[in-house]
């Protein structure tokens, strides 16, 4: 459970994640709002609180490793690591530019904190779980981190993943589906019904914690907490978000997606006073 204190912490990184993911979508007049702020909590909590990273040594060997499968919303992550020292916060505005370290997808080429490189939906879950069997044949003591969407999860490549995980017995593997209910360009439901997920992947004998509020910092590191208890199955925690969190013209009803949309000045603006809002109320 976390403290006052810890609680208020993990929001107000939360809240300067979005700000800084804005800032990086300005600087370049567009980018993947959606995704990016739906798991900004996320990030705070991994970041914050979970994970044992070191911004001196990113590829210190027994570190936690994260791959974030859905690498679109790199920018999220990439402000994560700003704000934690991975790389000086001048560079968020290079992203997706000619030359730049920060790609709008994650590559681990290029950014200092970033395990592996994603884009191609599905791939990053078995890059992640190769990586997790390579530290577990090296009896590391770490945590993998895996983060899909949900539209991801119509990828094939997720259900070779899900019977892979536990027939190896991948005990240090969590997880997390960022539930948004959105994918490129319409519902997830609408698109291909996912079913109850948590049940599926019981089924494949994962264990499996659905979040009934994924951007909650309590809720998600009370669900990390309680999957890190079971040390006989792989992980899978269920995050219900909210796609475009942070971003109130992410919700113009004029707007087709806030999946990939265009961020002018104004709609950068709006969302940092908001969000500038949320950080005062909470100090
Ligand atoms: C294999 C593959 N097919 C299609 C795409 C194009 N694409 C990029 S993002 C996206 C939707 C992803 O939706 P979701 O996983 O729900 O991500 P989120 O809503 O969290 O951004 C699609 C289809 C891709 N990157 N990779």
């Amino acid at each position: 459970m976390l403290s006052a204190q810890e609680r208020k912490e993990l929001k107000l990184f939360a809240a300067d994640i979005r700000i800084q993911c804005m800032e990086e979508f300005r600087s370049i007049g567009a980018g993947h709002v959606g995704g990016s702020m739906s798991m900004a909590d996320l990030m705070a909590c991994l970041y914050g609180r979970i994970m044992k990273v070191d911004s001196r040594h990113p590829r210190m060997e027994d570190r936690d490793r994260i791959v974030v499968s859905k690498g679109h919303a790199g920018p999220a992550m990439y402000a994560a690591l700003a704000l934690k020292g991975f790389f000086p916060m001048d560079e968020l505005k290079t992203l997706n530019r000619i030359g730049t370290r920060l790609p709008s997808h994650t590559d681990r080429n290029k950014t200092p904190g970033v395990d592996m490189t994603t884009g191609s939906l599905g791939q990053g879950f078995s890059s992640g779980l190769g990586i997790a069997l390579g530290c577990k044949l090296k009896s590391l003591d770490n945590y993998t981190y895996i983060v899909l969407g949900d539209g991801e999860l119509a990828e094939g490549q997720v259900w070779e993943c899900a019977m892979f995980a536990p027939a190896n017995h991948l005990d240090r593997v969590i997880v997390f589906v960022d539930k948004n209910g959105y994918q490129l360009d319409g519902a997830t439901d609408e698109i291909l019904p996912l079913g109850d997920v948590c049940e599926k992947f019981e089924s494949f004998g994962w264990h499996a914690i659905d979040v009934a509020d994924g951007n909650s910092v309590d809720e998600i590191c009370s669900a990390v907490e309680a999957a890190k208890a079971d040390t006989e199955r792989p992980k899978l925690i269920v995050l219900n978000t909210v796609k475009g969190l942070g971003c109130p013209a992410a919700f113009d009803p004029e707007l087709p997606t806030n999946h990939n949309m265009e961020v002018s000045d104004r709609i950068a603006d709006e969302a940092i006073a908001a969000l500038q809002l949320e950080k005062e109320a909470l100090l």
